[in-house]
This record gives C-alpha cells, sequence and structure tokens, in this order.
C-alpha cells in the first residue's frame, strides 16, 4: 500500500489563557506545541478587549459561563499564537485536552498543568480552533494585519 502524498499544512489559533500567563506556563505550553513539530508562525502578547471577545465567543453568547468566561478572559494578558503543521487544528486540541482540566487525560496540556475545575470553571489554560472556518475567522480577529 502506498502512502499518501498530499500534505495539508494548516494553521489554528492558540491562546494561552490569562490563568496560563500568570502561572508562567506559556513557555512549557509553547515548548509542547514544538515538540509536537508544529511552527509558530506568530506569537504575541495581547490585552483582549470586550468587543473581541463578543466575536470569538459569539457561539457561546447567552450560556450560563458566557458573562464569567469573559471576565476571566479580561483579566489579564493573553499569548495569541499562530500555529501551523499538518493536522495542527485537531492536533493541538488532543494536544490541549478535554475542556473540564479534572477530566482531561495525563499527556495533555489541561490534564498535566490545569487546576480542579471545580474552583475557577473558565481557567483551562488554553483556547485552540475547533475546525478550518473557526481558525481562518479567529486568526483574523487576533492577527487582523494577517487578514487577505
Ligand atoms: P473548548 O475550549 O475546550 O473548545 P468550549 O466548549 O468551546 O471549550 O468552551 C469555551 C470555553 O468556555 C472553555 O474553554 C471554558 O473556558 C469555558 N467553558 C466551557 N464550558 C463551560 C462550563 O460549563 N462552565 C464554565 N466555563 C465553561
Amino acid at each position: 500500500m502506498t502512502e499518501p502524498t498530499t500534505v495539508t499544512v494548516e494553521c489554528t489559533l492558540v491562546l494561552v489563557k490569562p490563568d496560563g500567563v500568570r502561572r508562567g506556563l506559556s513557555g512549557e505550553i509553547l515548548r509542547r506545541i514544538e515538540a509536537k513539530g508544529y511552527t509558530l508562525a506568530a506569537v504575541e502578547l495581547k490585552h483582549a478587549t470586550p468587543e473581541l471577545l463578543a466575536q470569538h465567543y459569539a457561539e457561546h453568547e447567552g450560556k450560563p459561563f458566557y458573562a464569567p468566561l469573559v471576565e476571566f478572559m479580561l483579566s489579564g494578558p493573553v499569548l495569541a499564537v499562530v500555529a501551523e503543521g499538518q493536522g495542527v487544528i485537531a492536533g493541538f486540541r488532543s494536544l490541549a485536552g478535554a475542556t473540564d482540566p479534572t477530566a482531561a487525560a495525563p499527556g495533555t496540556i489541561r490534564g498535566d498543568l490545569g487546576r480542579d475545575w471545580g474552583l475557577k470553571v473558565q481557567q483551562n489554560l488554553v483556547h485552540g480552533s475547533d475546525s478550518p472556518e473557526s481558525a481562518a475567522r479567529e486568526i483574523g480577529l487576533w492577527f487582523p494585519q494577517t487578514a487577505a
């Protein structure tokens, strides 16, 4: 059987959330992305704005955790990252682990480094785009200078 020859290189938006930046875990999270073989195409420390977060989290508007999530995301700087590589959208979400750090598997960012979700439910260290459409939209929001 021959190996497939098509290599689809894609980009995803990763955010190291304010808990990750505050706890000094940005370097460890970038290290895991690079160790997996992905490339860092852009890295920038940013302060989110309510307007940016309203767009970024539009799908969650109206949910009970929406307002605390936005408040948390405004509580400190966020490290915005564009990671590039074959299968990086699904691959980073697998590196990140389950949304709830208490349930996330050992070996994942949230499983190894995340704190018990019972305390601060929004605080799960990282965001990663969940589809090619979300990745394009989110990269355009956080890195508007890269938009075509
Ligand atoms: P994901 O980040 O694993 O893709 P989403 O369901 O897209 O998870 O939710 C976005 C973010 O909203 C989560 O990362 C987490 O910070 C927060 N969140 C999701 N579900 C809950 C919840 O049930 N309670 C509190 N916060 C939540």
